[in-house]
């Protein structure tokens, strides 16, 4: 209860920020976007992870509130990169699954995008399987809704969840996202080598994107470029960064 109140007072006091970590084409290593990472900043305990706070504001039902503010804030920063990268960038956003399932969700969407005449196809909403748990009809109806908008759709920890490779045939989402468990041993396990190409092979098929996430060392980003992995996400080749450190890292790759 004393969290919730605090949370409350640090979106007000605009003690929230987003990072933004890098997505970088796999076979260039060039920058094709972000992710948009949501952080609270703390006064006495510093910064504070969203693997805490993001499940308590789902509980709370903040996290309609903390959704909203962080699709708008990313959208007010991504002209901005853009200009900075000298070329067109994907912003893709984390949307929780009752974000996602409220009603005017995609009104939402359409308001932010003409607020800042955003192209739709800039952005981009990492959803997790979880979507699909409470209302799949719904769900699906949502996700074609926002395809209708030009935005774009990933799948995120894909491979955590309960969804099965043939689920993936029936969803209109453009990525999948392979979950950073997956890609962990893949220097020295053989079999999760041989699920990890099996996977990208068979989302390829579907005419799906792949992004490897929790990409750390040279091996391993080699690796997913044999398999001919889309695009590559990690430390490897950068951490989420503040804002204004993002425009440093662009300026500087450039
Ligand atoms: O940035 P970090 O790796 O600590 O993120 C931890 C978890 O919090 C990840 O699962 C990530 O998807 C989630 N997360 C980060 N930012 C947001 C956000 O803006 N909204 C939602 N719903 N989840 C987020
Ligand atoms: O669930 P989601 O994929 O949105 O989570 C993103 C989280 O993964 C962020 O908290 C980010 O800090 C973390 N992350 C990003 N790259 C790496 C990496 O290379 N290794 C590890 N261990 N975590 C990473
Ligand atoms: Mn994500
Ligand atoms: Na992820």
């Amino acid at each position: 209860v004393i969290l919730r109140r605090e949370l409350e007072k640090a979106m007000q006091k605009g003690h929230l920020a987003l990072h933004y970590q890098p997505i970088v084409d796999a076979r260039t290593s060039r920058l094709i976007g972000v992710e948009a990472l949501v952080r609270w900043n703390h006064p006495k305990r510093g910064l504070i992870s969203p693997a805490v706070f993001i499940p308590l504001a789902e509980q709370t039902g903040q996290i309609i509130s903390i959704g909203d503010w962080v699709l708008r804030e990313a959208c007010a920063n991504i002209s901005e990169i853009q200009r900075a990268a000298g070329h067109e960038l994907t912003i893709a956003v984390n949307i929780s699954p009752l974000q996602f399932a409220r009603s005017r969700f995609i009104e939402r969407i359409e308001s932010v995008l003409e607020t800042f005449h955003l192209p739709p196809k800039s952005l981009e909403l990492e959803v997790t399987e979880g979507v699909f748990l409470e209302d799949e009809a719904l769900a699906f109806e949502v996700l074609e809704s926002i395809r209708n908008l030009g935005v774009r759709v990933s799948i995120d920890d894909f491979g955590t969840g309960y969804s099965s490779l043939s689920y993936l045939r029936r969803l209109p989402v453009n990525k999948i996202k392979i979950d950073r468990s997956f890609i962990r041993e893949i220097t020295q396990n053989t079999r999760d080598k041989a699920i990890l190409g099996g996977i990208i092979e068979l989302a390829h098929h579907l005419d799906l994107q792949v992004v490897a996430e929790g990409v750390e060392t040279a091996e391993q980003a080699q690796i997913l470029q044999q398999f001919r992995c889309d695009h590559l996400q990690g430390f490897y080749f950068a951490r989420p960064m503040p804002f204004s450190e993002l425009l440093n890292y662009i300026a500087a790759a450039r």
